[in-house]
């Protein structure tokens, strides 16, 4: 009985360590404001450290095949920490909340982003590359221009399909232009992932 209680308590430790995880690093907030203000979230939700120095954001601007790329700063970026990236002539109370600046984080609604490592790995990717939608993507909930885009809770998984139809409502929910509060922090709600972490090959051996 004991050894059950014992497995059960393990069993709880693993599931529950499980939920926070994501796979990789992901892009968790779009802010395409008023003026510069431009910034973009990147969170690890993975449970180990990553360095950041092996990443970069590949801007590919209206449609364009050829990107511009903005290295993110060589700093280690805790588990469950974000990292912001802002314009450097966004307005003040934007600038504050920035872990990085960088003049090419300029798009303006009409530009696919990618979050690559090492240069050509795709991580995570926002719009569609290749596309020249107008003047944004759009669905119900919004458009990628004017607005501060939030990646839902749900999603654990970065967008490694480029070139793909884009809907953002299918992984964003949408707040108004300038809205910044949101930049910073981000809790990825990730219970299903874990088919293939370490930790869910534990838990499976230890049933067999
Ligand atoms: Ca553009
Ligand atoms: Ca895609
Ligand atoms: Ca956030």
């Amino acid at each position: 009985m004991q050894r059950l209680i014992l497995l059960v308590s393990v069993f709880c430790l693993l599931a529950g360590s499980a939920l926070a995880q994501t796979n990789d690093l992901l892009i968790t907030e779009y802010v395409e404001g008023s003026g510069n203000n431009k910034a973009l979230e990147i969170y690890n939700g993975t449970e180990d450290l990553i360095n950041l120095g092996s990443y970069s954001i590949e801007r590919y601007s209206n449609g364009s095949l050829t990107p511009v790329s903005i290295p993110l700063d060589a700093v280690d970026l805790q588990a469950g920490e974000t990292w912001v990236i802002v314009n450097p002539l966004a307005e003040a109370a934007l600038l504050a909340l920035a872990d990085q600046t960088d003049g090419n984080i300029n798009f303006n609604g009409d530009d696919a982003l990618v979050l690559a490592f090492a240069g050509s790995q795709v991580v995570d990717s926002f719009g569609r590359v290749g596309e020249d939608p107008g003047d944004y993507w759009s669905c119900a909930g919004g458009t990628t221009q004017n607005h501060t885009l939030r990646r839902l809770s749900s999603i654990c998984e970065g967008d490694t399909v480029i070139d793909d139809e884009f809907d953002p409502c299918l992984e964003y929910s949408f707040f108004a232009s300038d809205v910044f509060t949101g930049l910073g922090h981000h809790i990825a709600d990730c219970g299903a992932v874990g088919n293939n972490n370490p930790t869910w090959g534990i838990l499976k051996a230890s049933f067999r």
